[in-house]
């Protein structure tokens, strides 16, 4: 075996982990999946939510955690004050400031329990009165 093999570009060496991951019938640590968030992705509110949550299929590292809400202009919208819940460590969440309607994106980037980066976006639109 030669240097060469170990050559291997950043993406597709994701790629294999990431289907390593879910090739794995019952893995011992799972990859993390959002399940849940507040607003839902794809809803339309009627109010300004006074911050962002999302909730993960089990725990996620405390540490990289990133959650993001950016307006259609491209400006971000939170606090940068995201948060994890000390007594449910697979919930997220960030305040906002008092939104205007219009469809905001929330990005989100977390480490799972099997060290794997999960990275990912919804959208949700708030609407006018
Ligand atoms: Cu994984």
């Amino acid at each position: 075996m030669t240097r060469r093999n170990f050559t291997l570009t950043a993406k597709p060496l994701l790629g294999l982990i990431l289907s390593a991951c879910f090739a794995l019938p019952l893995p011992v640590f799972a990859h993390a999946i959002m399940v849940k968030s507040q607003p839902a992705a794809d809803a339309t509110v009627a109010e300004s939510p006074k911050q962002v949550d999302v909730w993960f299929n089990d725990k996620v590292g405390s540490e990289y955690k990133a959650l993001a809400v950016i307006n259609s202009a491209g400006k971000r919208v939170d606090n940068k004050d995201i948060e994890q819940e000390t007594f449910d460590p697979s919930h997220l969440y960030t305040t906002v400031t008092n939104l205007p309607p219009d469809t905001y994106t929330v990005r989100y980037r977390v480490v799972s329990l099997d060290t794997h980066i999960v990275t990912g976006k919804f959208k949700f639109t708030l609407k006018k009165p």
